[in-house]
């Protein structure tokens, strides 16, 4: 008896320490973050007020090239947690639905011993698996007094989204796991994504700046194939008024009245409503009054969109250094991994436009920022070419968690300990599918070199596109077919189909596996929703 006492007694010793030596995981994710919507960044034109994030950089590894499979929510989503392209987890588009029966590296974290959690957006339709506990928005969620979709069912919760995820992922930490195992923590949120609804806290934020306008707002889309031309994305003629720039609905009356913005407007509380209208009815007076057009109008609805998408962005960063404080007051800092990351990223008035899905730099690339205590190098930077297919592996092996076979990316640990990989991925490949959708992306697939090249071809009308970023970093003139690029040309379509075979896409053309609603009908979520539809521009 005596015997197995101590042979328990030690094994529980020797269980929690082993638990206690394996590093937590906070994994921050964020919708539709552009790189230069992070101070830490730089670049030009950037103003973003990120003070926590570029902390996290000083303290940690600030990523120049994590590029995304394929810059879209859904899909992106689907990558991360699979580590595998998306022709290959069955979510090409967002019309998907997630297969929640296949390995996800939460499953893989949970069966190592982790806890794990997923609070925030999540968009992929089916419950999620994987995790000790979920709580997430249905579909592209709300930002004001959100529903969630919890095993127990829906629930609305009273504030700002942002505030509200922070505060649900403070309660899981606080009183939520069990605290003799390590955690992951999936805190995703819905910000900055489309409408870029600021919390009230950041309204005025950036009113007393005006924001550089990009080199290429006014894009001709000359010089590329055609599908740039065919865009539905312009701040110019896509972008809405009332419920993108929150204008009051013209003809609605004024202050007070409770005027109509959108959908959204009428699921604000009074005292949010005119917070909103304190903020908004002015601006809205003053535009009345200036009756702008043309080049003018865009770039004051530029201006509008820029301060609303920072404020945004800064309300991701307030709560972030909430949690961030927390983990220091709580002594759980050292053993904490954080990891900060987008689905994609985002145009921010480039070519004219909002959005993302093109293969162009500012969608395809994604903001990675890690701060790992005695392993990472406070302020280091790296360049390789990393991805988000990269994802799950890394988890994987920080977690001392074996790497399935069929996962498709690579563990960036060793980057992160801040060795050369000689042998790391030197091409990039991407395939985007949605179409014709909202804005109006012909699908394409790809390759990104490290050395500044990148081959494109829109297969539907079967075009192409070549740029060297290191003459054109704005990729406005494609030397696809120049004769003094022959041999770059003919070296990318090979590395390019070398990574299709390499990554299994080997009919690319063709509509990929997908799984269907129809097919897997939504399985095990019972209040699955929609996202909202398509607007009309004025
Ligand atoms: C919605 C948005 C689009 C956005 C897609 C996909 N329209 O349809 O602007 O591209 O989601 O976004 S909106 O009217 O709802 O704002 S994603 O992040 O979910 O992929
Ligand atoms: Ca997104």
């Amino acid at each position: 008896m005596i015997r197995l006492v101590v042979l328990v007694t030690s094994f529980v010793i020797l269980h929690s320490s082993f638990a206690a030596e394996r590093p937590n995981i906070l994994f921050i994710f964020s919708d539709d973050h552009a790189l230069k919507g992070i101070g830490a960044y730089g670049g030009e034109g950037n103003v973003a007020k990120t003070p926590h994030l570029d902390q996290l950089a000083k303290d940690g590894m600030l990523f120049r090239h994590c590029l995304v499979t394929n810059s879209i929510c859904g899909p992106s989503r689907a990558t991360v947690l699979t580590g595998k392209y998306n022709h290959i987890n069955g979510f090409p588009d967002n019309s998907s639905v997630f297969d929640n029966t296949q390995q996800t590296y939460p499953k893989l974290l949970q069966k190592a011993g982790y806890q794990t959690a997923v609070i925030g957006k999540w968009h992929l339709e089916t419950d999620p698996t994987g995790f000790d506990h979920w709580m997430v928005l249905p579909g592209q969620g709300s930002y004001w007094n959100p529903d969630f979709i919890t095993a127990e069912g829906k629930k609305q919760i009273e504030g700002y989204c942002t505030d509200v995820i922070t505060d649900e992922a403070l309660k899981w930490l606080k009183d939520g796991r069990d605290q003799t195992k390590p955690f992951m923590l999936c805190y995703w949120h819905k910000a900055p994504h489309r409408e870029w609804s600021p919390g009230l806290s950041e309204l005025k934020l950036y009113d007393d700046i005006t924001i550089p306008e990009p080199p290429t707002l006014f894009d001709d889309y000359e010089g590329r194939a055609s599908p740039a031309r065919e865009h539905e994305m312009g701040i110019d003629k896509h972008m809405t008024l009332h419920s993108d720039l929150k204008m009051p609905i013209p003809g609605d009356d004024l202050p007070g009245s409770g005027a109509k913005r959108s959908g959204w407007y009428n699921r604000m509380t009074p005292a949010q409503m005119s917070a909103w209208d304190a903020h908004y009815n002015p601006i809205y007076a003053a535009f009345q009054k200036a009756n702008l057009s043309g080049r003018e109008l865009v770039s004051w609805k530029y201006q509008r969109y820029m301060k609303d998408y920072l404020a945004t962005v800064s309300g991701v960063d307030r709560n972030i250094g909430r949690v961030l404080e927390w983990l220091k007051e709580n002594g759980l800092e050292k053993n904490t991994i954080v990891v900060y990351s987008s689905d994609q990223g985002f145009y921010l008035g480039e070519h004219g436009w909002f959005d993302k899905r093109w293969m162009y730099e500012e969608s395809l690339h994604t903001p990675l920022i890690v701060r790992w205590p005695g392993v990472v190098k406070p302020g280091s930077e790296n360049k390789d070419l990393v991805s988000t297919l990269d994802f799950a592996q890394t988890f994987l092996e920080i977690a001392g968690a074996p790497q399935p076979d069929d996962m498709q990316g690579r563990s960036m640990v060793p980057l992160l300990k801040g060795e050369k990989v000689p042998d790391w991925r030197t091409a990039h490949y991407y395939h985007y599918y949605e179409y014709p959708a909202p804005h109006h992306v012909a699908p394409h697939y790809g390759v990104r070199t490290e050395t500044g090249y990148k081959l494109v071809h829109y297969y539907d009308r079967n075009e192409w596109e070549l740029f060297d970023l290191n003459k054109d970093p704005h990729e406005l003139k494609s030397l696809y077919g120049n004769a003094d690029y022959a041999s770059v040309q003919e070296s990318l379509l090979l590395q390019m189909k070398e990574l299709q075979v390499k990554y299994k896409d080997t009919n690319p053309t063709a509509p990929p596996p997908k799984t269907s609603k129809k097919a897997f009908g939504g399985k095990g979520n019972p209040n699955k929703a929609k996202g909202k539809g398509k607007k009309k521009a004025e």
